[in-house]
């Protein structure tokens, strides 16, 4: 059981520090814990070195506060803003070069099937838009082409953050930034058109303002990356440097972008649809039964 790796050994709790204890006693692993009980339980990720009010860090924390099993989690990311708070959680974190994300997902996903055979492992990659849609783009579309059953992320703040500002396929059409400062020439890409004729079984476009939405996407996710296929989700997650949104304002933000350009949607496929009702009890997806015919 995975759980035992955070369990102390006999005779070494004492020297252990205080962070440690409290995430072996106080943390959610093996427990199911959920976003409306933060602040009730030591979370994986507390401490980042993130810009203030930066939207994709609530985003990463309401990310893995949702993660089904987070004692048999293992993320995976590249270079851009999103490493620096993801590489700081409580869990397995692998760094590859920018853009190899999803063929390290792959091998990993692939190898940790094999060397546990029947046991649950959950592969998630979070990348930012950058990393999924420009440099990292072969490699994602490929995993999903071939099946590859891990959860795609994308940390979607139309900018390359990390780096100062540069335009990336993701950035609205007209946009201007520091290091595009005549304005992006071409349309936003279309990522989940993509996934869908690429073969997703589960796609989803959200932003951060609605936790427990979040969560609902992340859990669906991560459980049909299990079985059925790749799960990729979109996420709207403002940067506020280099879009100059004031920090008490990203919320506001995100709502208004979610209400206009990035609003709430979701596919599941039918095979989908059918494991999260067998395997997990999704009443939603339950299959009602046709109604008898009756003759007169
Ligand atoms: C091969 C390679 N090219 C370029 C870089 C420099 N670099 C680091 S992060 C980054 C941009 C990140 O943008 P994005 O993926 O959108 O993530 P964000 O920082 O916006 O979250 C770049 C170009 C690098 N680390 N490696
Ligand atoms: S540069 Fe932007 S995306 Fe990166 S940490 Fe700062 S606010 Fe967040």
């Amino acid at each position: 059981m995975s759980l035992d790796y955070v369990k102390f050994s006999p005779g070494f709790d004492t020297f252990m520090p205080k962070e440690y204890r409290d995430m072996v006693e106080h943390g959610p692993f093996g427990k199911k814990t959920t976003v409306s009980q933060m602040g009730n339980f030591k979370e994986i990720l507390e401490e980042h070195p993130m810009c203030a009010g930066c939207a994709m860090t609530l985003f990463i924390r309401l990310a893995i506060v949702a993660f089904p099993n987070p004692e048999d989690t293992i993320t995976v990311g590249t270079a851009g803003c999103g490493r620096l708070a993801i590489s700081q959680a409580a869990i397995p974190f692998v760094y590859g070069n920018y853009g190899d994300q999803n063929g390290v997902a792959s091998g990993l996903s692939r190898g940790l099937r094999i060397r546990f055979g029947d046991k649950t492992k959950d592969v998630v990659v979070m990348a930012g838009d950058g990393g999924t849609a420009d440099i990292g783009f072969q490699q994602v579309l490929h995993s999903w082409f071939r099946k590859e059953r891990f959860t795609t992320i994308m940390l979607d703040n139309e900018v390359y953050g990390n780096t100062g500002g540069q335009e990336s396929g993701m950035t609205t059409r007209g946009a201007v930034l520091k290091m595009a400062p005549l304005g992006k020439k071409f349309e936003k890409m279309d990522m989940v058109a993509m996934a869908k004729i690429a073969g997703c079984a589960y796609i989803a476009t959200v932003v951060p303002n609605n936790p427990r939405r979040v969560e609902s996407c992340i859990k669906k996710a991560v459980l049909i990356a299990r079985e059925v296929g790749p799960t990729y989700i979109q996420a709207y997650t403002s940067c506020n440097i280099e879009y100059a949104i004031p920090t008490d304002k990203v919320m506001e933000d995100a709502k208004s972008v979610e209400d206009d350009r990035y609003k709430f949607t979701e596919y599941v496929s039918e095979d989908a649809k059918a494991y999260l009702a067998d395997r997990y009890g999704y009443k939603e997806f339950i299959q009602k039964p046709v109604a008898a015919v009756t003759r007169v």
